[in-house]
């Protein structure tokens, strides 16, 4: 058995395995500092933000079934259970995702995905916390998909709920073995080798979730589960949290390893291509970036950076190898190749990133049990915003109040029907023109001058929160 069917795999975990980079700088001004000194996971797949409290986060530990929170509690990290779960120890199965209801602070759902015992299923199921919110209630989970699964490889596991939609997607693999024997891939009627989205907020006939009505076969062609096909094993996959681009990391068969952008409807190939070879229907999308085997040999898929709107990170998106540990920025070009940036190489083996609840980018270091914050001055946070009373001195321009993604002031436009957006230190961010539905993208909580286009007058006072 070999993580991901990958050849080698096992061989570099040898090799992760002897080298100790704890806390060591890299080259160029990256980092990579451990982020839990004196706490170790086992098995570690899943690193992120926990939505009630801050400076608290949740790691996954795939074959203990574990789902833990960890918080600083005076000078010690400590580890509480929100759930444990029976699951399937094969080397690609176990607790694979988990994903926190949009609404947690209020209902309290959060969704797992993984692969239970003695069998071949990978189930993603609904369960409710305690009033606390860090503990499961013990109430019977509800089962919301349940696939039927031949082989132990290739589970994909990923969920995550959409930041502009708010439906729980789901990354599936192929099924597995090797070249996809069954064809799922390609097979709009088989959830195996898919993106899947459902509503988990209401139930459509005959099932525990609803279809949303745009999914590409909500209306026949094939399972209406299905935001889009043609993958692999995207193990890991994430989505930008500011623009909802999903990006994803497919692992490769033999050849090629390969990020996509997913998009709805999309067919990403499989297994007619593998990356951007193979045989081309003319209807499938190629990879924003791939690699052969010369290269590494499993990708993990990453996360884009959104800590700091004054970055040359801000919008890019973090990839690796788990095997050769090589570690790439990528930055968007429309739907064409990414460009991409060599960054030093990652510290372990590591089976995914994460991010804080700033921003901040971690690696999950799978054989060493060692969380790694991700650090450089270019990825640093911008400061936290922190409630503060003022007024401003009379005869100073106005202030404004408005939510993000919300509709801008019309009072803001007394002086001008075009306002540059800036931040305290003068950087430009964006443009607002009167008539704009909303404010732009990327505006962090925050304050920033709203200065109109030609004019002289002192700029106004924007918060945005
Ligand atoms: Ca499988």
């Amino acid at each position: 058995m070999r993580y991901f069917s990958r050849p080698g795999v096992l061989a570099s975990a040898a090799f992760a395995a002897g080298i100790s980079l704890l806390g060591c700088p890299a080259s160029g001004d990256i980092s990579f500092q451990d982020a839990f000194p004196g706490t170790r996971f086992d098995r570690p797949v899943y690193f992120g933000a926990f939505p009630l409290k801050e400076k608290t986060y949740v790691v996954l530990e795939s074959h203990q079934g574990l789902a833990l929170i960890i918080s600083r509690q005076g000078n010690a990290w400590v580890k509480d259970t929100l759930v444990k779960i029976d699951v399937h120890q094969a080397n690609e199965m176990g607790l694979l995702g988990i994903a926190f209801h949009p609404d947690y602070k209020n209902n309290h759902k959060y969704y797992v995905s993984y692969d239970p015992p003695d069998t071949l299923y990978n189930i993603v199921e609904e369960r409710i916390a305690d009033a606390s919110g860090m503990k499961d209630s013990g109430t019977k989970p509800r089962i919301l998909i349940k696939i039927a699964d031949k082989y132990e490889n290739h589970n994909g596991g990923t969920i995550a709920f959409g930041p502009k939609d708010g439906f729980l997607y789901y990354g599936t693999g192929d099924g597995g073995s090797g070249n996809d024997p069954d064809g799922n891939g390609q097979n709009t009627n088989a959830l195996l080798g898919k993106f899947l989205r459902i509503d988990v907020d209401r139930k459509d006939a005959g099932l525990e979730y609803g279809i949303p009505a745009d999914n590409p076969f909500a209306k026949g062609g094939g399972r209406g589960e299905i935001f889009a096909y043609g993958v692999r094993n995207p193990w890991k996959w994430s989505f930008d949290p500011v623009n909802g681009d999903l990006w994803a990391a497919d692992v490769g068969q033999d050849h090629v390893e390969e990020v996509d952008l997913i998009t709805l409807g999309g067919n990403f190939g499989w297994s007619a291509m593998e990356g951007p070879g193979g045989v081309n229907n003319g209807k499938m999308t190629l990879p924003v970036f791939s690699y052969d085997h010369t290269v590494g040999t499993c990708i993990i898929g990453g996360v884009v950076f959104r800590g700091n709107p004054a970055s040359k990170y801000y919008g890019t998106y973090f990839t690796a190898d788990i095997n050769t540990r090589k570690f790439w920025a990528l930055k968007k070009n429309g739907a064409g190749p990414a460009t991409v940036e060599d960054l030093p190489p990652a510290p372990t083996n590591i089976s995914s990133f994460g991010t804080d609840a700033e921003g901040r980018i971690y690696m999950v270091g799978m054989d060493n049990g060692t969380i790694y914050s991700v650090d450089s001055p270019d990825l640093s946070p911008a400061a936290a915003v922190r409630s503060v009373t003022f007024q401003l001195p009379k005869g100073y321009a106005r202030s404004f109040t408005v939510a993000r993604g919300g509709r801008p002031d019309a009072g803001m436009f007394r002086l001008a029907a075009r306002l540059g957006i800036f931040g305290m230190e003068g950087n430009r961010l964006g443009a607002l023109d009167q008539g704009d539905a909303r404010l732009p993208d990327g505006l962090v909580p925050g304050f920033y001058l709203a200065r109109p286009y030609g004019g002289t007058s002192l700029p106004d006072l924007l918060l945005v929160r």
